[in-house]
């Protein structure tokens, strides 16, 4: 708690002196085009990147160049917000979690089985109940939250065979070395599953699979696909335990150097592009299903009530849920069907 408040203040303060002393000042009238620098740890095949290049890019080519780092090649994963902040960084995909990172009240966005589909997390999004949050991230990190990107459903990816564990329960999970991105809200999120959370960048995952140094890690189907995991696992349990989500963020510095219509402009590119992969990925998740099982991989469906209720009792039982802000679990809930 302590590490937390210190970075929140640390931050706000460095992101008052980027913002005083003009640090990512953007030079974008006439001919000089700013550059807009977006480092995520995707991959260059991933939806969501796809998204940005297809439809982003050319939307705000009057005026901008964007410019996409890959595989997380200029700025570690979780270290994009400082990026941002400090104005080493125009744009990045962050998420829930890492922004719970400097916000603890934002982990409610990163709790299992609490978005309950893509819509939902559109709803939530464009709600009254997200203002507070966003305006905060934008106060004292000087950075804008424009939009919600869908990564999808996440799903436990072992490399053991069914045969040598099969899971039903979160019981079924425990000592099993589950990696999960290296921040606490993910790491709860590991242990609420009942298994042994393991912090490792995803750039690392698909070596520490084929290693074994994990035993296995969590993502949606399209990302299992992506990054080629089916290839050093063998089972796939739809624990469905996160609808995933990320946020474009964008330098504030930079879009107060915007007039009002880039600013519309910029606005509008970020919600078609987060409309247009999550389309393309809601379509993958429900094909690729298959192409997994070819693959060899079996796929099957736990106990969904035993680990939604064991997953939701770990949230409410213990300090996880303490930043929350009061009421905005019902009225998250109230957006959903
Ligand atoms: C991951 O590290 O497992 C994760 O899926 C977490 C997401 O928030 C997001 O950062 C994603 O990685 C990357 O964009 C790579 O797909």
């Amino acid at each position: 708690m302590i590490k937390k408040l210190n970075r929140r203040v640390a931050f706000a303060s460095l992101t008052a002196l980027g913002l005083a002393v003009g640090l990512g000042a953007p030079a974008f009238a006439g001919s000089h085009l700013l550059t807009l620098r977006m480092s995520t740890p995707a991959s260059a095949t991933d939806q969501r990147s796809i998204a940005l290049e297809e439809v982003f890019a050319p939307a705000v080519a009057g005026f901008a160049t964007y410019e996409p780092h890959y595989n997380g090649s200029l700025i570690a994963q979780n270290s994009e917000l400082e990026a941002i902040a400090s104005g080493d960084l125009e744009m990045s995909i962050t998420s829930a979690q890492e922004l719970a990172q400097f916000f603890p009240e934002f982990s409610i966005f990163a709790t299992g089985y609490v978005h309950q589909d893509a819509a939902h997390q559109v709803a939530v999004f464009n709600d009254a109940l997200m203002e507070p949050f966003k305006q905060t991230v934008e106060d004292e990190l000087g950075v804008k939250l424009l939009s919600v990107m869908y990564l999808g459903q996440r799903h436990v990816n072992l490399r053991q065979t069914k045969e040598e564990l099969t899971v039903m329960t979160p019981a079924d999970l425990a000592g099993v070395n589950l990696r999960m991105p290296g921040t606490d809200a993910w790491q709860f999120l590991g242990k609420a599953l009942g298994a042994n959370p393991t912090p490792m960048a995803f750039t690392e995952v698909y070596t520490a699979l084929s290693t074994g140094s994990v035993d296995g890690q969590d993502n949606p189907l399209p990302t299992v696909v992506d990054a080629k995991f089916y290839e050093v696992t063998n089972q796939i349990v739809l624990t469905a335990h996160l609808v995933d989500l990320n946020y474009v963020a964008f330098s504030k510095a930079v879009w107060d150097g915007l007039s009002a219509d880039q600013q519309a402009i910029v606005q509008a590119a970020a919600d078609a592009a987060a409309e247009s992969g999550r389309q393309i990925q809601l379509q993958k998740e429900a094909e690729l299903g298959a192409f997994l099982t070819e693959k060899g991989l079996e796929i099957y469906e736990p106990d969904m009530a035993a680990f939604r209720s064991h997953v939701q009792s770990m949230y409410l039982t213990t300090d996880a849920s303490a930043d929350w802000p009061e009421g905005v679990l019902d009225k998250i809930n109230a957006l959903g069907n």
